[in-house]
């Protein structure tokens, strides 16, 4: 039984939860408009964090008051707390943000933008009324700075010349808090004791409703928490697929460069490879026809030598058939020569022959006078002796002492000693020799 009840009082409890999570508490227009994730619940207001957008004060303003909106109003410590905390551990942003505070009216007197006056202030050290004289005037409009806990930081609100020649940006994101009238009526007492209102007389009942109603909202927030953490958990493993998918399209892609590189090496290698074969093939028809023309230039050379040494064989055989000519010429004139001298020889000899002969001829014809005239020489001799002999007997016949000479041997002599007569030796002999 009280199972049954305790049951039926956590559905009750979680059809409540249900109805006052976004959809209850922020305006249509945004929900249509705005992403779930930008958008939370707390203290019974719907707070839209624009961390994708950046605008002056001005704009950021109007903005918000499109769907019924103000600039967020941290009017109590642990809202500022809260809103610091989102975003800058939520959100992870570290930059200035606009909240709905400014002294744009009177200068120093700054209000929210639901134009009750301030109460509870954050302002860091030399901002806000505290702001030095030079500043005061221009920087009108309040943003939380996260990286000083939260604390406030007056800005100008718009582009001027001033923020130009100071070089600062009015531009900054912005949070915008929508707050419906039926949460305002049932959270009077807890989201707003910061404020001026009234909080009436409320009979236990009414407390104990509203406790209840905040710890569904703490609960709404729990779960809306949640679905953010479940919705980042989701973003991160869609990010980190995205990523493995990108890595496996890089590793494919890579995979495909280097076959692709392969290939090309490969078509490099077989191109170098034909390149050199067509080089070596250049190379070698070079060779064979240098060697062509080497040989044909040896052909050339023998076929040169070659006529040239016929020349010179021809030459030579000219040279020695003029040389035989010559020298026939040379023997026939040198026989011609020799015959000649023997020709003249012949009649030299002849002549001499006849020469010779016509001395042989006188010679003959001397001798012949010779012995004519030794005959007659001899018969003048024989003469003459027959005169000697007649005088020497008449000599003898008339000289009885001249000494015979019967002894003389028979003289012979060639000489004629004419009247001189013959010496005669010892023994009274002549001998041939003239007186
Ligand atoms: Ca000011």
């Amino acid at each position: 039984m009280y199972i049954i009840v305790a049951i039926s009082l956590l559905f009750a409890a979680a059809v409540t939860a249900e109805e006052r999570t976004l959809e209850n508490f922020c305006p249509p227009g945004v929900l249509s408009t705005e992403s779930n994730i930008y958008l939370q619940v707390h203290e019974g207001s719907c707070f839209r964090f624009v961390t994708y957008r950046m605008r002056d004060y001005n704009h950021a303003s109007g903005d918000c008051r499109q769907d019924g909106g103000t600039l967020a109003m941290p009017k109590t410590q642990s809202l500022n707390d809260y809103l610091t905390e989102q975003w800058l551990n939520h959100y992870n942003i570290r930059s200035p943000v606009w909240i709905g505070l400014h002294d744009k009216v009177k200068e120093t007197e700054f209000m929210w933008e639901d134009n009750s006056k301030l109460g509870w202030s954050n302002f860091d050290k030399g901002n806000g009324p505290k702001n030095n004289i030079f500043r005061r005037g221009v920087e009108d409009c309040v943003a939380i700075d996260p990286t000083k806990n939260g604390q406030w930081h007056d800005f100008q609100c718009k582009s001027n010349f001033v923020s130009v020649v100071t070089g600062s940006n009015p531009k900054k994101r912005y949070i915008c808090q929508y707050t419906l009238d039926f949460a305002d009526d049932k959270l009077d007492s807890d989201v707003q004791d910061g404020d001026q209102k009234d909080n009436g007389h409320r009979d236990k009942d009414q407390l104990d409703k509203d406790h209840l109603y905040k710890d569904q909202l703490n609960k709404d927030q729990q779960d809306k928490d949640q679905q953010h953490k479940d919705q980042l958990n989701k973003d991160q493993q869609d990010k980190d697929q995205q990523d493995k998918d990108q890595q496996d399209k890089d590793q494919q892609d890579k995979g495909r460069q280097d076959k692709d590189q392969q290939d090309k090496d490969m078509q490099d290698k077989d191109q170098q490879d034909k390149d050199q074969q067509d080089k070596d093939q250049q190379e070698k028809d070079q060779q064979d026809k240098d060697q062509q023309d080497k040989d044909q230039l040896n052909k050339d050379q023998q076929d040169k030598d070659q006529q040239h040494k016929d020349q010179l064989n021809k030459d030579q055989q000219y040279k020695d058939m003029i040389y035989n000519d010559q020298k026939y010429k040379d023997q026939q004139d040198k026989d011609q020569q020799d015959k000649d001298h023997q020709y003249k020889g012949q009649q030299d000899k002849g002549q001499q022959d006849k020469d010779q002969q016509d001395k042989d001829q006188q010679d003959k014809d001397q001798q012949d006078k010779g012995q004519q005239d030794k005959v007659q020489l001899d018969k003048d001799h024989q003469d003459k002796d027959q005169q000697n002999k007649d005088q020497q007997d008449k000599d003898q016949n008339d000289d009885q002492t001249l000494l015979h000479n019967d002894e003389c041997p028979k003289f012979v002599c060639d000489a004629d000693c004419g009247m001189n007569g013959y010496q005669r030796d010892d023994k009274d002999c002549q001998i041939c020799k003239c007186n």
